[in-house]
């Protein structure tokens, strides 16, 4: 089954609303997908074209911006692309369904965990992955009832892992027999045991400081305690858009498994408004790598090799657990109040990964894409030590090892994918000025065959421990951050904002009052058992 050119474009074009993205850059990618029959790739995410450069001049003073500086450039947001499989005019999409669903082909229940069906993204079909191409029931998508679909939906009810805080505290009741009523959209009756919930109403927004392709990111303060903690919000309609709810719940799960580590962010607390998720988060207040590197062009190896060992231990936490973070780039290490470092933003995550397994979707931030994903094969925790090496690269050279000299001045060498056939074939310069060492991890890392990467042999992690690059590292007491950080953010008490970075320093703090057209669309099924709160954090709270 062939996908024609104005299919993919069609696709293209209407996903690119998301971010008002050029269509020019999203036809690049058209062009990538129409040479694959079957599945296809759709672009999901999009951001602005760019350029691959870092640190293109000196400023006049640290912390001034650089003649014709356009700060933007600096931060991307990933994105991610997900695949579709047509069959009689239906566009299905793998999905894991946390109701019950029942296969329109077979009648049998969809069991199981992970994407263990597929749902039509037109008509809403229900089939199991093994049943798709089997679908004789044409696509009705043009004459669909709405009504109809939810009450489809609603036929589905809640798995055992629906809520993995409602599973902690409570068990999933029996499943009923006949399909419930819907949920109403936000809970009013309280787990057993969980002391509250929280509401938008709890907090006082203070500022914008970061933004991604679906999510804005505020520092806010808990009215109760004075407490600062990062908020991140996204706007359900761009959930419910994608059909696809996945990543809100891998996002949540990943957040359970990050609190118990020193270098990843830890969750407070979610909730939800009727077109809003909110996810509340510990607050790290030394910024992120990305402003320090703008101030320091570019870091002595031992701060750098600090700062990758950090990194390697969130990172093989990670994926001890069977996660894979796909979204490592400078904007999203954090640096604490001591010059620790902390992860954050587990929107990317692929969750359920065992060793050995692989994944396909194609996603990222551009810059730090592995080969292995722009080649469209199976990949698995390798992609996360190939953006290590990206990242390492960066903090040791003061530019990316993609960036195309002139590329500015060039339009064809300004694209994305201009800069995605440089990642998979140029050979990587290392400069002169670095050690032997620091060349010989870089190439490790940065090695385009993910068999031969450094991190992802048969010893996997314990060849980074024992790389030469990381002799003088004592991981042990590194991990319990016994290690003194070669860098202690300037901090002048708990609110200063002289780490963050200046971009949103203009953006209004409020968020647009809800409006009901949109509302209408959601289904709030959907985001029922959202709520949350971490009971070790709101002990700490009521201690003050
Ligand atoms: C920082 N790059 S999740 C601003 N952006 C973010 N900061 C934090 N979390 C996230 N303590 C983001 C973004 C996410 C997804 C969309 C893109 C932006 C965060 C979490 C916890 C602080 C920040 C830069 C920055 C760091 C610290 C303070 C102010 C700004």
């Amino acid at each position: 089954m062939h996908v024609s050119w104005t299919e993919v474009v069609k696709e293209c074009a209407l996903q690119s609303w998301y971010c008002g993205l050029d269509l020019c850059n999203t036809f690049a990618t058209a062009r990538h997908l129409l040479a694959q029959p079957y599945p296809i790739l759709e672009v999901v995410y999009s951001a602005p074209a760019h350029t691959s450069q870092l640190f293109p001049n000196v400023p006049p003073a640290p912390g001034m911006s650089c003649a014709g500086e356009d700060r933007s450039i600096y931060r991307r947001g990933a994105r991610r692309w997900r695949k579709l499989y047509r069959v009689n005019g239906h566009i299905f999409q793998a999905k894991r369904f946390n109701r019950r669903a029942f296969c329109a082909f077979c009648q049998d229940r969809i069991w199981g965990l992970g994407r263990q069906g597929f749902k039509c993204i037109q008509c809403k079909l229900l089939v199991h992955k093994k049943c798709h191409k089997l679908v004789q029931k044409p696509c009705s998508s043009e004459h669909v009832d709405p009504v109809e679909i939810k009450d489809d939906a609603n036929g589905e009810s809640t798995l055992g892992r629906a809520s993995s805080v409602r599973s902690r505290a409570d068990p999933e009741p029996p499943l009923p027999d006949t399909p419930p009523a819907p949920a109403p959209a936000v809970r009013e009756d309280l787990e057993p045991g969980s002391q509250r919930q929280y509401s938008l109403d709890d907090f006082e927004l203070i500022r914008v400081i970061g933004r991604g392709s679906y999510a804005k990111v505020l520092m806010v303060e808990l009215k109760r305690t004075k407490r600062v903690y990062a908020m991140k919000v996204i706007k359900k309609a761009l959930v419910t858009d994608d059909e696809d709810i996945d990543w809100v719940q891998t996002e949540k799960h990943v957040f359970e498994t990050a609190s118990n580590h020193p270098f990843l962010v830890g969750l407070h607390s979610c909730f939800q408004t009727p077109s809003r998720l909110f996810f509340v988060i510990e607050f790290v207040r030394g910024g992120d790598l990305m402003f320090h590197m703008q101030r320091q062009r570019r870091l002595p190896e031992e701060h750098a090799r600090f700062y990758a060992a950090e990194i390697s231990l969130a990172l093989h936490f990670l994926h001890e657990r069977g996660v894979i973070y796909r979204d490592l780039k400078l904007d999203n290490v954090l640096l604490d109040h001591e010059g620790h470092i902390k992860l954050t933003d587990y929107g990317m995550c692929k969750e359920g990964v065992r060793p050995g397994d692989t994944t396909s979707t194609f996603c990222g931030t551009p810059n730090y894409i592995a080969p292995e994903i722009l080649r469209g094969e199976e990949y698995g925790f390798s992609v996360d030590w190939w953006a290590l090496g990206v990242l390492t690269y960066e903090m040791l050279a003061g530019r990316s090892p993609f960036d195309i000299a002139q590329a500015a001045d060039n339009p064809d060498q300004n694209t994305e994918d201009y800069l995605f056939q440089v990642i998979l074939e140029k050979t990587i310069r290392i400069p002169r000025s670095l050690s032997v060492k620091a060349a010989s991890v870089l190439k490790g890392f940065l090695n385009k065959s993910p068999s031969e990467r450094l991190g992802c042999g048969e010893s996997g992690f314990m060849d980074i421990v024992q790389h030469p690059f990381f002799k003088s590292i004592e991981w042990e007491m590194l991990e319990q951050k016994q290690v003194v950080p070669p860098f202690k953010p300037r901090l002048e008490g708990e609110r200063d904002l002289a780490n963050f970075p200046p971009e949103f320093t203009d953006e209004p703090v409020h968020l647009t009052p809800d409006n009901d057209n949109v509302i209408a669309d959601i289904d709030q099924s959907e985001f029922e058992g959202f709520e949350y709160v971490n009971p070790l954090l709101m002990s700490l709270e009521d201690c003050v």
